[in-house]
């Protein structure tokens, strides 16, 4: 934290009721990439509770003309911003690397991700259906609408840090709510860039606000705000449950996408090559860093061994390095308190299972700057042993053999855990008995555990969350309360429940 830049790196502000302006306290923080921390992005605003009100007020203010734009109108803004995205891909991409570290190919699809939502609820504007339905009384119609909540505050991770925005806030923004955006203090310039071609869409002043800076000043203000009507927060499973307690006691509604500590299920009949294929990207994509990763593999013993030498041998030639360069498969942790939370479970693995590969720290050469740690597997891991258990948001798999296909099912849902799940096997009952069977909210066949579509609902059971779901139409339950209207054209009092009935 820094009152005055150090350097010439630029300075980034916060983008209040359609103004780039600093924050009140005049405090920064820097952003500097995970692939080479000599890499200064940039200075951000430190916002506080003074920056959040400000932001807030904004939106409460912008929030009744934006209610009563039409929502076809409002989609047309959400269909601007979605080709403007498309337009500036590569360069999002790109910064969205530099950042965070994911590799290019990547970042590529995080954008396409939310260019997918934005088209998809821009066409809500014209959707956003509610239901007709007939009166028990003569002569009277019964309709129900989706009205908007209000302020939404939007608390989004650095995993994804154009995609899972563009999932709370175009939502948020079609159903007719304002925003104010808090992006993880590790993303801060991709937050920008995106709020930037916002403003270039047209989203009127007030209606999308950005403040950057820490949970406990600016998250913390916005779960507090009685103004704040609605929070949307994807994040770690201790932080989502105080967001609860503490949104509880307003009656604010709050929609919470969690930890995950996904399976893939390997039966006896898969095809193992493609088994192979589908757990390494779902592992070691992203470095392990996205709460749909698979961090355990459920292995019927009878191709424990034909798997487990496939993994290592194709894990061994996994390549690190900056997402920038073309030949790199695994870019960087985000940071490097990421980097010893692995390091830390790692050592618990080696205690509970065998090491097969990976297990380090990777330091070598260009790799000496940044926070690298190599794609590390354990095998013969038992399905209540803490790195089956405990989210690790790292590379680092965990290998779990099972005697049958019952007792894999047992072991897939021995987690406090339900985001997403998969089974290879080329029998279709299996494949259903799994698709039934899994408790999860996303299952795979044949497929692993990473690369949910947008028009679908994205989310999990038990701890993953509070059961609210993103994405798909399923979003906008999030964002909207259901008005019931009646009109009674009798000209005379017609009581329900009364008049239609015997006695
Ligand atoms: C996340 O990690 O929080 O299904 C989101 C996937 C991506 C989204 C992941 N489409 O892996």
């Amino acid at each position: 934290m820094t009152d005055q830049p150090a350097s010439d790196a630029p300075v980034f502000e916060h983008f209040v009721a359609g103004e780039w302006v600093p924050s009140v306290s005049g405090r920064l923080f820097e952003s500097r990439n995970p692939a080479d921390t000599r890499d200064l992005i940039g200075y951000f605003q430190a916002g506080d509770p003074a920056d959040t009100a400000r932001a807030v007020r904004a939106a409460e203010l912008a929030a009744p003309a934006w209610r009563r734009t039409p929502a076809p109108k409002r989609g047309e803004i959400l269909y601007r911003f979605a080709e403007l995205m498309a337009e500036h891909k590569e360069r999002l991409a790109r910064a969205m690397t530099r950042e965070m570290g994911k590799v290019l190919t990547e970042a590529r699809g995080d954008v396409q991700e939310g260019i997918d939502i934005a088209y998809l609820m821009a066409g809500e504007g014209r959707r956003m259906f509610g239901d007709t339905t007939p009166s028990e009384l003569p002569d009277k119609w019964a309709m129900s609408v989706r009205q908007p909540i209000g302020v939404a505050g939007i608390i989004t991770p650095w995993n994804f840090p154009i995609a899972i925005p563009c999932w709370k806030m175009m939502p948020a923004l079609v159903t007719g709510n304002t925003v104010v955006f808090k992006p993880a203090s590790d993303t801060p310039h991709c937050a920008t860039l995106l709020v930037e071609l916002m403003a270039e869409a047209g989203f009127p002043p007030g209606t999308v606000n950005l403040v950057t800076g820490s949970g406990a000043e600016v998250g913390d203000a916005l779960v507090e705000s009685p103004d704040v009507q609605v929070i949307s927060f994807t994040g770690h499973t201790s932080t989502g449950k105080r967001i609860a307690e503490r949104a509880a006691r307003r009656l604010k509604r709050v929609s919470l996408e969690l930890g995950g500590k996904n399976g893939i299920v390997v039966l006896a009949d898969a095809d193992l090559d493609l088994a192979t294929d589908g757990i390494l990207w779902s592992a070691f994509g992203t470095t392990g860093q996205r709460c749909t990763a698979a961090s355990r593999v459920i292995v019927v013993e009878a191709v424990l061994g034909p798997l487990l030498e496939r993994l290592e041998r194709r894990a061994r030639a996994l390549r690190l390095g900056d997402g920038l360069e073309p030949t790199t498969d695994v870019g960087p942790l985000v940071n490097a308190a990421a980097l010893t939370k692995v390091e830390e479970y790692v050592e618990i693995g080696r205690r509970e299972g065998e090491l097969v590969c990976g297990g380090r720290r990777a330091t070598d050469g260009p790799l000496a700057n940044g926070h690298f740690f190599e794609p590390t597997i354990f095998s013969g891991v038992r399905p209540m042993d803490r790195i089956a258990q405990e989210e690790i948001f790292g590379p680092v798999l965990s290998i779990i053999p099972v005697p049958d296909e019952p007792a894999a099912v047992t072991a897939l849902n021995q987690t406090r855990y339900g985001l997403s799940s998969s089974v290879y096997t080329r029998d279709v009952n299996a494949a259903f008995r799994a698709i039934r069977d899994f408790e999860t909210g996303i299952v795979y066949v044949n497929a692993g555990t990473i690369g949910a579509e947008t028009h679908l609902p994205f989310g999990g059971t038990k701890e993953t969350g509070n059961g609210h779901r993103e994405a798909g139409h399923a979003a906008l339950d999030t964002y909207t309360e259901w008005k019931s209207i009646y009109v009674d054209f009798s000209g005379r009092l017609q009581r329900a429940q009364i008049d239609n009935q015997p006695g």
